[in-house]
């Protein structure tokens, strides 16, 4: 049975953006991304999956979409591997660079969920749900994100299960058990 703190982010909205290049890997980064969501209480009507053909593509999509005003947060993923890219370091710094700015600009949280690895083996292991589970780690920042912009802009008490605390002077999230 979940745990009852698991359902916490019911009623937010989170827009995924996923890059189609090296796919077997970016689905397994989406699985264990949707799974976290689901997992955490997310209606399966409040998650909207974007495909684009790289990472690279990523951040004008992600953008548009922190910019729709239809989602909490939104997160990136994909897999830029070095082994088979000759072009791996302009791809990592652009979509690296293209997610913050996005962030900055829309103030609006966009999780970096790319991998950027050596080898395929690494990409794996990393997108794996039983080892680093990079996909599910994503979706966990998300939610915190949306959670810690709330607390600060006073709106903690919209999201389910937790309450704006404030201690020593210290405005802080507390969430109920
Ligand atoms: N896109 C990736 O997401 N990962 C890669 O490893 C990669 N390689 O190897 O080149 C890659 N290239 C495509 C790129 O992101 C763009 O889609 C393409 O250049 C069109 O703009």
């Amino acid at each position: 049975m979940a745990k009852k703190s698991a359902r916490t982010a019911a009623g937010l909205r989170f827009g995924i953006v996923v890059a189609r290049f090296n796919q077997r890997i970016t689905s397994m980064l989406l699985r264990a991304c949707t799974d976290t969501l689901a997992h955490c209480g997310v209606a399966a009507n409040d998650v909207q999956v974007v495909r684009v053909p790289g990472a690279f593509e990523i951040p004008l999509v992600a953008r548009t979409m922190a910019r729709a005003n239809r989602f909490d947060a939104v997160i990136c993923l994909g897999a830029v591997i070095r082994g088979d890219t000759p072009h791996f370091d302009y791809i990592c710094s652009e979509v690296s660079r293209g997610i913050g700015q996005a962030s900055l600009e829309t103030e609006v949280p966009i999780i970096f969920g790319v991998l950027t690895t050596e080898t395929v083996a690494q990409a794996e292991e990393r997108a794996d749900q039983k080892q680093f589970n990079r996909g599910g780690a994503a979706a966990q920042s998300a939610i915190e994100m949306v959670k810690v912009m709330r607390m600060i802009r006073g709106e903690a008490d919209k999201v389910a299960g937790s309450k704006l605390t404030s201690r020593n002077g210290r405005a802080r999230l507390r969430r109920k058990q």
